[in-house]
């Protein structure tokens, strides 16, 4: 049996396996791939409104990189990055669900009330009053894994197991988040490729996906661009598309409910056909 997920985001009810497409809008001067391309309000509006339009089913908006080694940008920043944007969607009648990607309280707080419907926290809600108001707001959540901060995250890449690792670490950050109020039912589970982890780790997460149905929750995996990729292709950033749609074909073969992605057209054509030839076949089993 797949998963499948049931789940009111904003204004639309996700029902069914997907694939469902988060489309990626980095508001931020120094995101690895799209280096400040969509820094200004107006380019990050024009961006979100070109990945809607090309078929994303959710847009991930962040105001801070985290990319290895990135610094921490102050909370009243990142509103300032994110907060426009979302008024400015919403003004513009974009009704498409947005999610948040901030492990900050103030800014999670910020962007729901400007109409954000999803906090996506890179931290796995370990900070206790995003957790506090994730389970106040009752809104959907993605719990994803990493280890440390994205600046030291590098020097915790050491697993035994990492797949049984990050299972058993993403049941804890579940629970640790139950425990704060947040309802099971809101949460979708990432194993946060690229964080933490080096190439090999990431592969056997992306080779593994069907040990994280143990959990029991929908799943959203990020492979877009990183740097995995280069270690398995020797493709530079700017190129490393077509690795991100093996990654991506690979996630829905394994029955994962979103994947999240730079290249909406593109995912989306390779993400039907991998459903297409899932829902054929019955390949996307349970272990
Ligand atoms: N990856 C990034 C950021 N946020 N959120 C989830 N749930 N899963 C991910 O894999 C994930 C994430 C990093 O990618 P990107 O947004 O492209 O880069 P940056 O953080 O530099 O903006």
């Amino acid at each position: 049996m797949r998963g499948n997920l049931e789940l009111r985001i904003g204004a639309r009810v996700f029902s069914g396996p997907g694939p469902f497409i988060m489309g990626i809008v980095n508001a931020t001067p120094d995101s690895f791939s799209d280096g400040g391309r969509y820094h200004a309000r107006d380019a990050a509006v024009a961006h979100a409104e070109r990945l809607v339009a090309e078929g994303a089913d959710l847009v991930d908006l962040g105001g801070e990189s985290t990319r290895p080694g990135a610094t921490d940008v102050p909370a009243s920043e990142e509103i300032e990055r994110v907060v426009p944007v979302i008024a400015a969607l919403r003004s513009r009648g974009v009704r498409i669900p947005l999610s948040i990607d901030t492990r900050k309280p103030e800014v999670a707080r910020a962007a729901l009330d400007a109409g954000a419907d999803l906090v996506n926290d890179v931290a796995g809600l370990a900070d206790p009053a995003l957790a506090r108001l994730v389970a106040e707001r009752g809104v959907p959540v993605v719990i994803m894994h990493m280890r440390g901060t994205p600046a030291d995250m590098a020097a915790h890449a050491e697993y035994g197991d990492v797949v049984a690792e990050v299972t058993a670490e993403l049941a804890a950050a579940l629970a640790r988040a139950e425990a704060a109020g947040v309802r099971r039912d809101r949460v979708i589970l990432d194993p946060g490729i690229g964080f933490a982890k080096n190439a090999a780790h990431n592969l056997a997460l992306l080779g593994a996906l069907p040990r994280l149905r143990a959990l029991g929750l929908p799943l959203l995996v990020g492979p877009s661009r990183k740097r995995f990729i280069a270690a398995a292709s020797g493709a530079p950033v700017e190129d490393r598309l077509p690795g991100t749609l093996a990654a991506v074909t690979a996630c829905v073969l394994a029955g994962v409910e979103l994947v999240r992605v730079h290249d909406v057209a593109a995912t989306r054509q390779a993400a039907l056909v991998a459903a297409a030839i899932r829902d054929a076949s019955g390949f996307a089993r349970d272990p």
